[in-house]
């Protein structure tokens, strides 16, 4: 894909440009979920699509910036919403503004002392995280949360210590 382009923001358009399409669901990020048995009882009848990114596949030179958009189906795991996995970003530790386009729901956000913060997700808003500030997006809604991410592609997404920390709060 050339990088020049004007295309409207919105899933199946991204898929007639080449858009790369990762599925996430519910077994890959089974141990993010508090209530283990609710995410057991789930697995027993399927597995369900928590969500899905939609990322155009023009080359990601360092001064590229990433421009996905995610849908976030609506649902719970137990008393829990369905969610992305989260992430830091690493080297270099650039931020990441995240725009609502449909539904609702909040970006999570924690740094890597354990700060625990939650900004709203609607749309037309925009939320911001700085760098070093781990991030997810929950669907607090009962539709799809669409949301457009931008961030510098020269990140480097770091899952496993989000994960550690897992948008908890410290004891
Ligand atoms: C977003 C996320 C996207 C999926 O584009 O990658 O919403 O979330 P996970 O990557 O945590 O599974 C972004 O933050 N890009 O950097
Ligand atoms: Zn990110």
């Amino acid at each position: 894909m050339e990088k020049l382009f004007s295309i409207p923001l919105l899933p199946a358009d991204y898929e007639t440009y080449g858009a790369l399409k990762t599925v996430r669901r519910l077994s890959q990020m089974k141990s993010l979920y508090a209530d283990q048995e609710a995410a057991d009882r789930l697995l027993e009848n399927g597995d369900p699509v928590i969500y899905e990114v939609y990322e155009l596949p023009h080359p990601n030179d360092e001064t590229d910036l990433l421009v996905n958009i995610t849908v976030l189906y609506p649902g719970y795991v137990g008393d829990e919403p369905y969610m992305t996995k989260g992430h830091f970003h690493r080297e270099p530790d650039t931020a990441e503004a995240v725009i609502g386009l449909s539904g609702e729901g909040e970006l999570l956000v924690q740094n890597r002392e354990g700060e625990l913060r939650s900004l709203k997700v609607a749309a037309g808003r925009i939320s911001y995280a700085g760098g070093g500030w781990a991030h997810r997006v929950v669907n607090t809604g009962s539709e799809n949360l669409v949301f457009f991410a931008v961030s510098g592609a020269n990140i480097v997404h770091d899952y496993e210590t989000a994960a550690e920390l897992n948008f908890k709060k410290r004891q």
